[in-house]
């Protein structure tokens, strides 16, 4: 079976990680919102990539679910000394990762291709790849303005207003080596249950992925799995980002957010948590299958068993 998984940052590498340990070396790709990347300190930060690789190479935070493992903050002490910016925090192993990406990326190597060198090195045993290797920040529009993501996700809190999304320069970006070739030899495609507005809405918009998704709906499972659990987010603001755009959060409207295939959009099937049993029935009316369990990943056992469920769904839809 080959699985591609569409992943943003925390909530999606924990089961990206699930669906690693569960399938042969190989069969995974996953592709990565690459719309949060931006050039701090000089050096090019890609924060979901780097959260997936981590995640996957066993040298995650457990904590806080980005950045490493036994972190040290040296760089940043010294930084904040000298009156430098510190909002957004690097620590001494992650810049590694960043001063290495951001010399090859000068030497002419692509995004992509830096990835597998990293993955290599790190031993990951799955293909990762960035949604593309063209720039295409997201930008948050906002009741004080328009703001770069990691300004709205980290320096403000995500507290101002979210009244929409841009993603720059997207009509022009292709799609990264491997990307479309993954999705038409893929079985299944898992849509990780990451932000919908901000982690996969701007992976789904390079032209030509969602193009290929829906081309191959004949031959391809295509399952979500819900980032809202009891109308609220895990991890991250895409509750509020729901109520804001005055949607309410909920199990049933990310499922419409994706679209049943019965009516045009992606999904074959949907997972969400067992506390929201109570919008089984709508969920259902969408044309969807439906996996009814608990989602909530706390604990690596949760991610193994997660992924391990929401493959059997899918094989239990294949027959
Ligand atoms: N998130 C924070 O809330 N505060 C930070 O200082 C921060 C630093 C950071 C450094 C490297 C990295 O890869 C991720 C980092 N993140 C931080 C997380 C990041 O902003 C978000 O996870 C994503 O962009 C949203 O998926």
């Amino acid at each position: 079976m080959n699985v591609v998984a569409l992943a943003g940052g925390v909530g999606g590498a924990k089961l990206a990680d699930g669906l690693a340990r569960n399938l042969q070396a190989g069969s995974l790709t996953v592709i990565v919102n690459s719309g949060d990347d931006f050039d701090h300190l000089g050096l090019r930060v890609c924060p979901d990539l780097d959260t997936i690789c981590y995640t996957l190479a066993g040298l995650a935070n457990p904590d806080t679910g980005w950045g490493r493992a036994g972190e040290t903050w040296h760089a940043m002490d010294s930084l904040k000394q000298l009156g430098g910016p510190t909002w957004f925090r690097l620590g001494d192993h992650d810049l590694g990762t960043h001063l290495e990406r951001t010399r090859l990326l000068a030497e002419g190597l692509t995004l992509s291709q830096v990835t597998e060198s990293f993955c290599e090195r790190w031993g990951i045993k799955h293909r990762i790849l960035p949604m593309s290797n063209d720039r295409t920040p997201t930008i948050v529009h906002t009741d004080v303005g328009q703001l770069a993501f990691q300004d709205y996700f980290v320096n403000q809190k995500c507290q101002p207003q979210v009244i929409g999304f841009q993603f720059n320069n997207i009509e022009s970006a292709q799609p990264a080596p491997g990307v479309l070739e993954s999705l038409i030899d893929a079985n299944v495609l898992i849509i990780c249950p990451s932000n919908p507005w901000v982690s996969i809405d701007p992976i789904l918009s390079v032209p030509g992925i969602k193009e290929t998704i829906l081309d191959r709906l004949d031959r391809l499972l295509v399952i979500a799995v819900s980032p809202i659990i009891a109308g609220a987010a895990v991890k991250g603001p895409a509750a509020k980002m729901y109520s804001e755009l005055g949607i309410d959060p909920s199990a049933l409207n990310v499922a419409r957010h994706y679209g049943s295939q019965k009516n045009g959009g992606l999904l074959t099937g949907y997972v969400f948590d067992v506390l929201d049993r109570d919008q089984e029935n709508d969920i259902e009316a969408l044309g969807l299958s439906t996996l009814m369990t608990n989602t909530v990943m706390k604990f690596d056992a949760d991610r193994i068993k997660l992924a391990k469920e929401v493959l059997r769904f899918t094989k239990s839809s294949l027959n």
